[in-house]
């Protein structure tokens, strides 16, 4: 069982394997979890933080060797290969019995002892105290995204963070060269690909306090689930604006996993969205529309002739509860009309805009170095400051007028040179272009009735020599 960030083979092997090809900017985000296809897992009590200064008693799993074993919420990522014999191991801390469920797989085969205190309605079940007391095994079936969680005592289990979300990667993945589904079987040379360069999970759950308070003062039998009333809304265990804080921060030991979003301009982002939730979230993807991929792990997009392609573009993603989502993102500053990345300060005599052609003998679309749109090279805000724009009758603004602060530099983006507003004295050449991606009912974007927070967090489109993780 390993963590797949940092990991120190998986970086000697980059080292040795990519040594010719790797530029900073090829390198890619994977998403935290652990490795199987054999799990070590125990349901436990931990204590989450609030951005409004609250504290909320959760139950969650642990993983073994994950995350200092601590119980988390939500549940430790789960990642597998297609075709594994998953084995998932479950040891029972809590005073009631506990289970998994894992929809989308089938068939899961589970055991537990002793019975018949173990023998659940849905699934075998832990009991309290026991090590191993239930143990489930199934063969990863087709690749995406699923979740995994509780099928004991649901509406107090859930409630309390016993889920978590399962990756399944195609047969054959390569993590440099990733895909989410395996493209040579489903839509291999008819122009489509799940090919991603960053990879993300947004896990969308929701708490109503008084069933942790409930929780922790043992007076869960009195509650009324009919008054269920969320306040607080989640992105991977967390709200806004603790969202966008680094992954395993020891001032959140049992929320491991931040949800900010990098990538540069023309990368592919695949972002993985599940719905642990009561309610339906919708789910804006700001800066472009993403394509939606596939649902429920299975794939929409369709090549001509292997059935209908219900893969679609939209700026909304309705996240309905159970459900779980591939999306794609990318940004690219094309057709701004201006050169939003700047480069043309650097000298047009080594441009790469300049002169190529792709193989039909076309000009190039994006510059292969500095992924500027070709077509706006030289455009600079600068130069087309104070200028009405051709046929848009458009006046842009003044610099003065678009950023505060230190970190502008002559563009509002990615470091350009240009003269610095009055009464700023330096440059940073590393500032990136953030947009929020966040829940749009906008009762979501609360912590317990203060805004900004819950459900939301950035992207930010980094200048391409910073280094994604
Ligand atoms: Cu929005």
């Amino acid at each position: 069982m390993k963590i797949l960030k940092n990991n120190p083979l998986s970086l000697l092997a980059a080292g040795i394997f990519c040594a010719y090809t790797i530029l900073p900017g090829t390198v890619k985000a994977q998403i935290q979890g652990v490795q199987g296809p054999t799990f070590s897992l125990s349901a436990g009590i931990g204590y989450i933080d609030t951005p409004d200064g609250g504290s909320l008693q959760i139950w969650g799993y642990s993983s073994s060797g994950h995350n200092n074993n601590l119980p988390q919420y939500p549940g430790p990522t789960l990642i597998v290969n297609q075709g594994d014999i998953v084995t998932v191991n479950l040891t029972n801390n809590l005073a009631e019995n506990v289970s998994m469920l894992f929809p989308g797989q089938g068939p899961v085969s589970s055991s537990c002892t002793p019975a018949p205190a173990c023998d659940g309605d849905l699934t075998k079940e832990a009991v309290p105290n026991q090590t191993n007391g239930a143990n489930y095994t199934f063969t990863a079936g087709q690749p995406g995204t699923y979740m995994y969680y509780s099928g004991t005592n649901m509406q107090v289990q859930m409630e309390m963070g016993l889920f978590g979300v399962l990756i399944v990667r195609p047969g054959g993945f390569d993590s440099n060269a990733p895909t989410a589904y395996d493209d040579a079987l489903n839509i291999s040379g008819n122009g489509l690909t799940t090919a991603y360069d960053h990879e993300y999970l947004f896990l969308l759950s929701e708490m109503d306090p008084e069933v942790h308070y409930r929780a922790e003062a043992g007076t869960l039998a009195q509650w009324d689930n009919s008054t269920y009333h969320p306040v607080l809304w989640f992105i991977n265990g967390r709200n806004g604006p603790d969202t966008l804080s680094g992954d395993f921060l020891p001032w959140m030991p049992h929320q491991p996993y931040g949800s900010l979003v990098r990538t540069h301009a023309t990368d592919t982002v695949l972002t993985r969205v599940a719905s642990a939730s009561r309610n339906m979230h919708p789910f804006h993807f700001h800066g472009n529309n993403f394509d939606q991929l596939a649902r429920d792990g299975r794939l929409l997009q369709s090549a001509p002739d292997q059935g209908p392609d219900l893969a679609m573009g939209d700026y909304t993603l309705q996240a309905l509860p159970g459900a779980t989502y591939e999306v794609t993102w990318s940004w690219t500053g094309k057709d701004l009309g201006w050169d939003i990345l700047g480069t043309a300060a650097d000298g047009a005599s080594d441009h790469l805009c300049n002169g190529n052609t792709v193989s039909d003998g076309t000009a190039l679309d994006f510059d292969p170095v500095t992924h500027e749109y070709c077509p706006d090279h030289n455009k600079t805000i600068s130069g087309l400051r104070n200028a009405l724009i051709p046929g848009l009758g458009l006046k842009l603004p003044e610099k003065q007028d678009l950023t505060f602060g230190g970190f502008y530099s002559g563009t509002p983006f990615l470091g350009g040179n240009g003269a610095l507003p009055p009464g700023e004295g330096g440059l940073n050449p590393t500032s990136g272009l953030f947009f929020m991606w966040h829940s749009h009912a906008e009762k979501e974007l609360i912590n317990n009735d203060i805004f900004p927070g819950g459900m939301l967090t950035m992207m930010v489109v980094e200048p391409y020599d910073v280094l994604i993780p």
